[in-house]
C-alpha cells in the first residue's frame, strides 16, 4: 500500500520537474550574446518573458541577470497548483 502511494507521488514530482524545465528555458539558451545577462531584446524572444521582464528585473537595471532570471522562474513553479489537492 504504502509502496503504491510513494511510486504516485514519486511519478508527480517526476512530471513537474519536466513541466518546469519544458515551459521556462535555461538562461544560457536566452543570453544570445552571452554577456551574462538577458537584456530586452533577448527576453522578446522567449514568449511570455518580455511580458514579465519588468517584474523580474529587480534592481531595475534594464536586464535580467542570472538570479533575476531564476527569481522569476521558481515564483512561476509556486502558482503552478499542486496536482495531487482535491482528492
Ligand atoms: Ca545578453
Ligand atoms: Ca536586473
Amino acid at each position: 500500500m504504502t509502496r503504491s502511494i510513494l511510486a504516485a507521488l514519486c511519478a508527480v514530482a517526476a512530471g513537474t520537474a519536466i513541466a518546469a524545465t519544458t515551459t521556462m528555458a535555461p538562461f544560457k539558451a536566452i543570453d544570445a550574446n552571452a554577456d551574462g545577462y538577458i537584456s530586452a531584446e533577448e527576453a522578446k524572444a522567449v514568449e511570455g518573458l518580455a511580458a514579465r521582464f519588468e517584474q523580474a528585473d529587480r534592481n531595475k537595471d534594464g536586464r535580467l541577470d542570472r538570479k533575476e532570471y531564476e527569481g522569476l522562474t521558481a515564483s512561476t513553479m509556486e502558482r503552478a497548483p499542486a496536482p495531487s489537492e482535491g482528492r
